[in-house]
């Protein structure tokens, strides 16, 4: 048994529908898990919802529902969510599942038994968006707390509290002797900055039941809830428990090998949770920590903030619907690098679908087996290695970023192929080749190193684009599919071989619909 190429999504909020920014991080994390797979590795897929919590309780409230019922409704959007971007998990968790919450108890009994916790009463001031205390340090020098807190409210309770303080020099240690651990560098020198800068308040970890109902109840408290974060991060260890993963279950003869997480991938704003608190969870129950938390930037939407209040969305349904997941998938990774911030434009979006897949790689593969089919009916001709190097070149570039999860330079490296085929069908001239016979020969060659070069890409591509890579696989009446790198290696295309229908990947379009 070889331990798996663990990957996890954050866990959404079922407090609304799904948005872009949801559907780019679960896409981004999907592209990883292709092309694991297509490097040869065993991956886990984990991605889910989070349902717990006053977010949660007061949106089910607005809607007269039970919160059960309102996580159920939704859960089965979020789940039909999660086939529209084509996504390859191996699992959903939904932290209201008995499998889920059995490990979170199991958890708090076993931490409390050890001296974990505490009981303390509390004043101060709190935020149900964040779920959070805020504290006075946080105030604005008007007196208000930022806008990002939403509405904060002055509370005086008692709650239970897991102890910080011995764990920040460690925390520190470990940030600063892996520096893989939070990717990209500027997301983990904040997080330095943070813990040196600061002293690490206890975590609140309870809230009472006489406020909020819908959470996991305290093992050792029936008075409290437990905090919807320390509920959420435990998601991460309580699927692979369940599934009987060794490391977390301690289970010698067990059939699966998952922790620790190889990539955590996660938004900018819940970096805190992720890098502080759930590494000393981690260590406080003696499990090894993940191996690397990916941090992704967020969208606006026409330089704004994306907001359901002001109407300022981007809903990828409509966009796929109308254009294709490819094109969504494609355009997402494309346009904005993991770490920094994106802005979506309507205009962006169409013009990059225009000139990279519609008259980049769509005009080359339909134009390469297009000639292939009118001037040598569509039989393949003897291998020819012009565009070997070219091709062997995008596809280590390509595969070696794919390995170190820089998806946006892997198609940068990618599309150096489209362009230089491109370039080769406008240098070599096979339309005025097949006029003259004396050219038969040359044409051969053209054309072989044309459709190959079609079928390496649709290798290279599949992790990002799968369902085009597929197109491309049987129009070249190829077996499928492309899921394989190993498969990139030129010279693929066997001679003699007769290709199917030519059929346009992405139909050119003049305008985005209103
Ligand atoms: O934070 N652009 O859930 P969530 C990019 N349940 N990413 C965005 C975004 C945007 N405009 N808006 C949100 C939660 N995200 C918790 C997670 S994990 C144990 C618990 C990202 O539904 C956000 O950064 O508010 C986060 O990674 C994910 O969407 C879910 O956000």
């Amino acid at each position: 048994m070889s331990k798996r190429f663990y990957i996890t999504t954050a866990i959404d909020y079922v407090n609304g529908q799904p948005h872009l920014g949801h559907a780019y991080e679960k896409v981004i994390a999907d592209v990883i898990a292709r092309s694991r797979r297509a490097l040869g590795e065993e991956v886990f897929f984990l991605t889910g919802l989070d349902e717990h919590g006053q977010k949660v309780q007061q949106a089910a409230q607005a809607d007269g529902k039970s919160a059960q019922a309102y996580c159920d409704e939704l859960a089965v959007s979020w789940q039909s969510f999660v086939t529209k971007l084509g996504l390859t998990n191996d699992d959903f968790i939904r932290t209201t599942q008995p499998r889920h919450k059995e490990v979170v108890q199991a958890i708090l009994t076993k931490l409390h038994a050890e001296g974990h916790f505490y009981q303390a009463p509390r004043d101060g001031f709190y935020s149900t968006k964040e779920e959070t205390f805020v504290t006075e340090k946080e105030r604005l020098p008007d007196g208000t707390f930022p806008a990002s807190y939403g509405e904060v409210v002055q509370l005086s309770e008692t709650n239970w509290y897991f102890k910080l303080g011995a764990h920040q020099q460690w925390l520190i240690d470990h940030i600063e002797a892996n520096p893989a651990f939070i990717q990209p560098d500027y997301r983990r020198n904040e997080v330095l900055g943070f813990l040196k800068h600061n002293t690490l308040e206890d975590l609140c970890i309870s809230r009472p039941a006489a406020r909020l109902t819908w959470g996991i109840p305290i093992p050792f408290d029936p008075a409290y809830v437990t905090y919807v974060w320390f509920d959420a991060l435990v998601n991460y260890i309580s699927v692979p428990a369940a599934l009987g993963d060794s490391t977390v279950c301690g289970a010698t003869n067990a059939q699966l090998s998952l922790w620790p997480a190889d990539l955590h991938v996660i938004g900018k704003d819940i970096i805190k949770f992720h890098a502080v608190y759930w590494p000393i969870m981690l260590k406080a129950m003696n499990l090894p920590l993940p191996r690397q938390l990916l941090v992704h930037g967020w969208w606006q939407k026409d330089g704004e903030k994306i907001s359901k209040s002001t109407g300022n969305i981007v809903d990828p349904v409509a966009i796929i619907d109308d254009w294709g997941l490819d094109a969504f998938r494609f355009y997402v990774v494309r346009e904005l690098d993991i770490g920094p911030d994106g802005n979506w434009t309507d205009a962006g979006f169409a013009a990059r679908y225009q000139a990279e897949l519609a008259n980049g790689l769509g005009n080359l593969v339909n134009r390469s087996l297009s000639m292939l089919k009118r001037y040598r009916n569509g039989v393949v001709p003897a291998r020819h290695d012009e565009l070997a190097p070219v091709a062997a070149q995008a596809a280590a570039d390509t595969v070696a970023h794919l390995r170190a999860s820089e998806l946006q330079k892997a198609l940068h490296s990618l599309w150096t192929l489209v362009t230089r085929a491109n370039q080769y069908v406008d240098q070599t001239a096979p339309f005025k080749l097949a006029k003259d016979p004396a050219q038969a020969a040359r044409l051969d060659e053209v054309l072989y190193n044309l459709v190959e070069s079609c079928r390496v890409l649709a290798v290279l591509l599949n992790p990002f684009i799968p369902g085009t890579s597929a197109k491309i696989y049987a129009q070249l009446n190829l077996p499928g599919p492309a899921d394989q790198f190993a498969l990139a290696a030129w010279g693929g295309l066997p001679p003699g071989q007769t290709i199917g229908e030519p059929a346009a990947l992405f139909p050119r379009r003049d305008a985005p619909k209103a």
